[in-house]
C-alpha cells in the first residue's frame, strides 16, 4: 500500500513537472553590465550556482572589457585566454553553456571590402575562443546611438553580417550552436516609430535575419517595469519569431546621482512580472555587487524554471532565507528597502517597502491634519531597520560587506533620522538633530541609495511639515 502510494506520488510530481513546469530553454546570466566586471573567481563561483538554479547558460558580454567591445578586432592576449580557458571548463563541467559575446558594432563594416576584413577579424576571436572549448556565441549590437538618439545601421546588412557569419561558423565547426544577437533597436518603443509603424531598421534585420538565429530584447524600454504577455505577444509579431529576453534586473549600472558613482542603489527584489508563454531564451544582467545579485539571481531562476507557476513573493522569501541562514531576518528589512530601481528612463523591481511607505504616510497626513495616530506600528519598523543594519554590518563576510557597506550605513543612518522624525511629529517641533542627519545623508548619496519613496522620503516629509522657517 505504502509502495503503490509513493508510486502514485512520484508519478503525480513527475506529471506536474511535466505538464505544467515548461522551463526556459535557455537560461541563465548575462554578464552584460557597464563597470566593473566580475572576477575569476565570481565567475567560477557563479557556475555552481547557476548549476544549483538548474540554469544553463552564462553570457559573457562586460561592457568594460576592452577586448569584447572597443577594441574587439584585438585578440585576447594570452594569459587572458588561459583564465577565460579555466572558467569555460567549470561551465562545462557544471553544465553551462558559456556563451562568448562580441559587440562589435562601433565600427564594424557592413559591406564591401572592409565587411570581408571584419568578418576575418571576427572569425580569428571565434576560433581563439573555439579553441579553448567554446560553442556559443553572440554578437550584440546595442547602444550604438549618437548624441540624437540616431544609429547608423542598415536592418538589412546587419542581418546579412550575422548569416553569413552563422553559416562560416556552420561550415567551420559542425558542432557550435545558433549565434545570439541583440539589434540595435532592442527594446520594443524603439522598434516602431510614433505612429506605431515598425521602423525600416528593424523591419529590414527581423526580414532577412536566418530564423535560427536567436533575438534578444529587453521589452517595452530599455529597463521596464515587466514584460506582459501582450507586450510580449507585440515584439513576436515584429520579429515573426520567437524571442528571448534580455532583463535588465537586477543590474544597476545606470543608478548614479550627479557626480555620483555606479551601482549606488542595490537592487535586492525579486524577478517578477515577465510572461509564462513562449519565452525561448532569458538572461539577467545582473550588479557588479556579484554576491549580492544571487538574491534576484536566483529567484529569477526559479521563474525560468517553472514561469506558469512562479511566485515573486514566495521565491524571495524561500531563497533569502537559504542564502543568508540566521541573519535572513535582517537581511529581508534591508533588502525589502532597496529593490525598487527608477529614473527618468528606467523602471523595475518591486516597490521599496510597502508597509513603511503606508504606515509613514498615514501618519505625516494625520500630523497634517491635526488627527490623532498610533506611532506604534511605525516605531517598531525603525527599531528593526535599526537593528537589521547592526546585525548586517556585524555578521556578514567580508566579501558580502564589500558589495553593501555604504548602503548598509547609509540604512542605519535613514533609521535614526526616521526615528528623530517620528519623535518631532509627536512633538510637534523640528528635532534639532533632524537637520544635520538629513545633510549628511545627502553627502553619502553618491555612493548610497535606498527607499527613496519609504524611509527616506518620511525624514522630508516631516521636516517639510514642521519646518517653520520654510513654511513661510
Ligand atoms: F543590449 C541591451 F539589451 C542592453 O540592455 N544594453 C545595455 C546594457 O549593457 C546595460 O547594462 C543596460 C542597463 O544600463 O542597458 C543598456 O545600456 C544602456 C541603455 C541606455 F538607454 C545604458 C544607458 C542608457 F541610457
Amino acid at each position: 500500500m505504502k509502495k503503490f502510494l509513493a508510486s502514485i506520488v512520484f508519478s503525480l510530481i513527475l506529471f506536474s513537472n511535466t505538464t505544467f513546469a515548461n522551463p526556459v530553454p535557455l537560461r541563465g546570466v548575462i554578464e552584460g553590465f557597464y563597470g566593473k566586471e566580475w572576477t575569476f573567481e565570481e565567475r567560477a563561483d557563479l557556475m555552481n550556482f547557476c548549476r544549483l538554479h538548474n540554469l544553463n547558460a552564462y553570457v559573457y558580454a562586460p561592457k568594460d572589457d576592452p577586448y569584447h567591445r572597443n577594441k574587439w578586432r584585438k585578440p585576447y592576449p594570452s594569459s587572458q585566454i588561459e583564465e577565460l580557458k579555466k572558467l569555460v571548463e567549470i561551465a562545462n563541467s557544471n553544465g553551462v553553456r558559456f556563451v562568448f559575446a562580441i559587440s562589435p558594432g562601433l565600427d564594424l563594416n557592413y559591406s564591401g571590402k572592409k565587411a570581408d576584413e571584419d568578418l576575418k577579424f571576427l572569425m580569428r576571436k571565434i576560433d581563439a575562443v573555439y579553441n579553448i572549448g567554446v560553442r556559443n556565441f553572440a554578437i550584440f549590437f546595442d547602444d550604438l546611438k549618437d548624441k540624437n538618439g540616431n544609429h547608423r545601421e542598415d536592418g538589412k546588412k546587419q542581418a546579412e553580417f550575422l548569416n553569413k557569419l552563422q553559416d562560416k561558423l556552420a561550415a567551420r565547426y559542425g558542432d557550435v550552436e545558433p549565434l545570439i544577437t541583440v539589434p540595435t533597436e532592442y527594446y520594443r518603443l524603439d522598434m516602431v516609430n510614433g505612429r506605431g509603424k515598425v521602423k525600416n531598421y528593424t523591419e529590414d534585420f527581423a526580414a532577412n535575419l536566418n530564423q535560427n538565429i536567436i533575438v534578444l530584447y529587453t521589452g517595452e524600454g530599455v529597463v521596464c517595469d515587466g514584460i506582459s504577455e501582450e507586450d510580449f505577444q507585440a515584439a513576436r509579431k515584429i520579429y515573426g519569431r520567437d524571442l528571448g529576453i534580455w532583463w535588465n534586473y537586477p543590474v544597476n549600472d545606470y543608478s548614479l546621482t550627479a557626480g555620483g558613482n555606479r551601482n549606488a542603489k542595490l537592487a535586492l527584489g525579486a524577478i517578477e512580472k515577465l510572461p509564462a508563454q513562449n519565452v525561448q531564451a532569458i538572461f539577467f544582467n545582473p550588479m557588479s555587487q556579484f554576491q549580492l545579485s544571487k538574491i534576484a539571481l536566483a529567484t529569477g531562476a526559479d521563474y525560468a524554471n517553472a514561469p506558469e507557476s512562479y511566485d515573486a513573493e514566495i521565491s524571495w522569501n524561500k531563497n533569502i532565507e537559504a542564502q543568508y541562514g540566521r541573519v535572513a531576518d535582517a537581511m529581508k528589512i534591508f533588502a525589502s528597502h532597496s529593490r525598487h530601481m527608477e529614473n527618468n528612463w528606467a523602471k523595475c523591481g518591486p516597490v521599496d517597502a510597502p508597509e513603511f511607505e503606508a504606515a509613514a504616510q498615514f501618519i505625516i497626513s494625520s500630523a497634517r491634519t491635526g488627527r490623532s495616530y498610533n506611532p506604534a506600528e511605525l516605531s517598531r519598523m525603525i527599531d528593526e531597520m535599526d537593528k537589521a543594519a547592526d546585525i548586517l554590518l556585524k555578521n556578514l563576510t567580508p566579501q558580502y560587506l564589500a558589495e553593501c557597506k555604504p548602503q548598509l550605513e547609509q540604512f542605519k543612518r535613514i533609521a535614526q533620522a526616521d526615528r528623530l522624525a517620528l519623535k518631532s511629529l509627536q512633538n510637534k517641533t523640528l528635532d534639532a538633530n533632524l537637520k544635520p542627519l538629513r545633510k549628511e545623508i545627502s553627502k553619502y548619496e553618491k555612493s548610497a541609495i535606498l527607499s527613496e519613496k519609504a524611509a527616506l522620503k518620511f525624514i522630508d516629509d516631516t521636516i517639510n511639515l514642521l519646518d517653520v522657517k520654510k513654511k513661510r
